[in-house]
């Protein structure tokens, strides 16, 4: 009887109490256990790129806070290529000359023959190919050179040695507004290096304003346009035909109210036939001075593949408006690379950087060891 009494309560326990579960979990239906596989099958179905990224890189930070600024987006870093990859024609140029001085058992005649037409086929020029020539005789004298590999050693650490200068980057002062001014014949690849240029100096964290002071045709300031929407800088342009000084003054003025780092000046390469080209740089030089602006650099750029024409500009630019580097471009192509010793021995203008291409990544500083190794490649 007792038992049966236990049974029948225990009986009524299970009802009440089941039936109290499951009235709650119907008006709580959250209470019950969570189905994972079900949650997470949006989740493993979605497209993984879609998904936030586990980590907040500092460049996504910066991003998320220059988006609400209001800023523009930084461009991306652009990598560097290396000189020896992306040397056209000028890659591996003396190795190809020189060969016959190590089909050779000595140092002969033929030995400084070779290599003095070796040089000048590169396009050092016949006046720093004479230089280079005696300075090397003198090293095989004073070191007692006698094996063809030695002296081809000795030829490439002359042309080191030639190529060599103290400084050769690119400066800023320390007060006033910094313009670096570009200038060249028409064609260089003057317009195209400022994009590079300024590409890179964003990516560095610096503001950078352009200004199209090539006003001589409507396409040049469109040109600079196109980099400086890809570079996130200002422009300052003015009307065709416009005076290219006064661009390049209100460039100035724009950079010190936004407190910008550096104003990249373009310039014409050439202009209608009554207007002086050297006398209008002199009077842009002038204007760009005018306080607050410092004109920190002059870059003359040189189209590589004209050879020694190169070094004819070099010295007229170098008179009118004080070259403070060259910028020499189109070494990616059937450039022998030679001029980049004539204008240094020359002219005692050091080559800054060096155009390897079209792209905005195309821009390399000038490594002389660098350059020189590439030059003898296999
Ligand atoms: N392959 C190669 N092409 C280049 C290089 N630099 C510039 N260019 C090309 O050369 C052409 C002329 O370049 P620009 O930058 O317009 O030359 P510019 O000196 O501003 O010319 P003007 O405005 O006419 O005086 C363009 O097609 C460029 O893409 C380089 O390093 N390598
Ligand atoms: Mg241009």
């Amino acid at each position: 009887m007792t038992l049966v009494v236990v049974v029948v309560l225990l009986a009524v326990f299970v009802m009440v109490v089941g039936g109290a579960v499951l009235v709650r979990s119907r008006r709580y239906p959250e209470l019950e256990p969570p189905d994972i596989e079900a949650a997470a099958e949006p989740l493993l179905a979605a497209d993984h790129d879609r998904l936030p990224p586990p980590v907040v890189t500092p460049e996504e930070a910066a991003a998320v806070e220059a988006e609400a600024l209001g800023l523009p987006e930084p461009p991306p870093a652009p990598g560097r290529p290396r000189i020896r990859d992306r040397l056209g024609k000028a890659r591996g140029l003396i190795t190809g000359y020189v060969g016959s001085v190590l089909s050779r058992s000595s140092i002969d005649d033929s030995s400084w023959d070779d290599i003095e037409e070796a040089l000048i086929r590169a396009d050092v020029g016949v006046a720093t190919t004479g230089t280079l020539i005696d300075n090397l005789r003198q090293r095989v004298k004073s070191d007692s050179l006698d094996t063809p590999e030695q002296l081809l050693s000795a030829l490439r650490d002359q042309l080191k040695a030639d190529l060599a200068v103290e400084d050769r980057r690119l400066h800023l002062a320390e007060t006033g507004t910094n313009v670096w001014l570009f200038v060249g014949v028409n064609g260089v690849g003057k317009t195209t290096t400022i994009g590079k240029l300024g590409l890179r100096r964003a990516a560095e964290g610096n503001r950078v304003v352009m200004a199209a002071g090539d006003t001589f045709r409507a396409a040049a300031a469109e040109q600079l346009q196109t980099w400086a929407e890809r570079v996130g800088a200002d422009l300052v342009r003015g009307a065709e035909g416009g005076d290219p000084g006064a661009v390049v003054f209100d460039a100035v003025q724009r950079a010190a109210a936004r407190g910008a780092d550096l104003v990249l000046a373009d310039t014409a390469g050439r202009l209608h036939t009554k207007v002086n080209l050297m006398e209008e740089l002199r009077k842009v030089h002038r204007v760009a001075q005018r306080e607050p602006g410092v004109v920190s650099e002059v870059l003359l750029v040189i189209d590589a593949t004209t050879g020694q024409n190169g070094l004819t500009q070099a010295r007229e630019f170098a008179e009118a408006v004080g070259v403070t580097g060259v910028v020499l471009t189109k070494l990616d192509g059937t450039a022998k690379g030679g001029i980049v010793l004539a204008i240094q021995a020359e002219l005692g203008i050091p080559v800054k950087l060096v155009g390897v291409g079209e792209g905005p990544e195309d821009l390399i500083d000038f490594d002389p060891d660098e350059f020189v190794d590439a030059l003898f490649a296999a």
